[in-house]
């Protein structure tokens, strides 16, 4: 089979887009195609097309770092990315896919007294909705990742919210991962496929308009991230998500030196270390509203700079690349799962810096709602929350500045 490359299979089909389908889902990312796969798999609903305008996997998904953890302190989000972060566990085996699941376990340091009292709170919270965390103390800081100067000038390590079930995965096989099982169920994944029109009837969803041709559709799901208020627009309502630009940047290889995750809020920085060696480094989000997909360079000087005194040993370090993606992030930080004034028509979208870990969990919601029109675990976080007053504030576990 390896000779000359010849003979593979494709992982997933390539086909003109059909007429007309039961579902379409427009965005290719892990969200996307987690909503896909689980309409299939729990559902039956497989006359499904997943439209992308680049590349499946290219989004935000293929440029995250990939922080798996689910200790988030309000009990729907809880209940959201526990059920992700437990689906992620045996993922590879469902798939058949080795998505490189490695729960290393994360810590979020504690770095002002603010924090301490923050994550403790998150700790009690935890617990009583069943999610395994717990506070720890600086010299287990110290004991989980000995390169970590705990005793900071500025900001002193005071302690730690653990996760030891935390982790990373390999954040392209996870959208290889689903498509490949999309496909296996008969499913059409149309890449370089833009949709630029929702057709409606009636005040109900008929279908889209895209680079190649107008498909029809029973439902619609809106799964675009960064570019879901243009969706909305498109079908005539607006979201409240401000789209900005969020950076990340890995060093070259070293030996291993870092084998959990670490997220130090308060100067805004985190890192982990990946397989192949590289210390994989992010910090906040741009500060205005933007869709370059870059990321501004004051903030690499800024994150380093806040990362150094924590880890001395990055001053050292040469930087070998660095992305961004655009991140959709809503007034209280948790996404948006709903319904909308069109009918048959869904988003899916908010998830903002911290959406990979959610993608099992958000993807088995999302194909409840857009099957029964209801789901547990995605009631909380319609868009009528909004209007209603009933955030879900996430701005502390979020994790990443905004
Ligand atoms: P995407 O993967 O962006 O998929 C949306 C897709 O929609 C894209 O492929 C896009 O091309 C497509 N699309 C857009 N418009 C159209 C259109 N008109 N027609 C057809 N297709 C369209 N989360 C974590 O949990 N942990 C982390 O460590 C983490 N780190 C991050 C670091 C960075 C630098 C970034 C940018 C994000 C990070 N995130 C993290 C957030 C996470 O990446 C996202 O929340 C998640 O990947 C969103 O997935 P998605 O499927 O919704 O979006
Ligand atoms: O949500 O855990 C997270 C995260 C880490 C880095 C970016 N987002």
């Amino acid at each position: 089979a390896l000779r000359n490359h010849e003979g593979w299979g494709r992982t997933w089909a390539r086909r003109p887009p059909g007429k007309r389908y039961d579902v379409i889902i427009v965005g290719a990312g892990g969200h996307g195609l987690a909503t896909a796969y689980y309409l299939g798999k729990n559902h039956g609903i497989t006359n499904v097309a997943i439209l992308e305008k680049g590349w499946l996997g290219g989004g935000n998904t293929g440029r995250n770092t990939t922080i798996i953890r689910s200790n988030y302190l309000q009990d729907p989000s809880a209940a959201i990315y526990e059920k992700a972060r437990s689906l992620y566990e045996g993922l590879s085996q469902e798939l058949n896919y080795n998505i490189m699941f490695s729960p290393r376990g994360v810590i979020m340091l504690a770095q002002t007294h603010h924090e301490v009292r923050g994550y403790k709170r998150t700790a009690h919270a935890n617990s009583l909705q069943g999610v395994t965390t717990e506070w720890i103390g600086p010299q287990r800081v110290k004991q989980l990742c000995p390169i970590m100067n705990i005793e900071g000038p500025r900001y002193p390590v005071l302690g730690g919210l653990w996760q030891a079930r935390g982790g990373t995965a390999r954040h392209d096989a996870v959208a290889w991962g689903y498509a490949r099982a999309c496909t296996d169920m008969g499913m059409d994944i149309i890449q370089k496929c833009e949709v630029t029109g929702i057709a409606q009837s009636g005040g109900k969803v008929t279908g889209v308009q895209t680079t190649q041709g107008d498909i029809a559709c029973g439902k619609l799901g809106l799964v675009t991230a960064g570019h879901s208020g243009v969706l909305a627009q498109m079908a005539g309502f607006r979201l409240p998500l401000e789209s900005v630009a969020l950076q990340a940047l890995v060093s070259e290889p070293i030996k291993p030196c870092m084998d959990v995750v670490v997220m130090a809020n308060t100067v805004h920085g985190y890192m982990s270390q990946s397989d192949k060696g590289e210390m994989v480094i992010g910090g906040g989000t741009d500060g205005y509203n933007n869709y370059t997909q870059r990321g501004s360079f004051q903030h690499i000087e800024e994150t380093l700079r806040a990362l150094v005194e924590t880890f001395p040993m990055i001053s050292r370090l040469k930087m070998l690349r660095q992305w961004g993606g655009i991140v959709d992030v809503t007034g209280d930080r948790s996404p948006i799962l709903s319904k909308t004034p069109v009918d048959g028509l869904f988003v899916n979208c908010g998830w903002g810096t911290g959406g990979f870990k959610a993608i099992p969990g958000s993807g088995w919601g999302m194909a409840e709602l857009m099957a029964k029109g209801h789901s547990p675990l995605t009631a909380a976080f319609g868009m009528e929350r909004f209007r209603e007053g009933r955030f879900i504030d996430e701005s502390v576990a979020a994790g990443v500045a905004h």
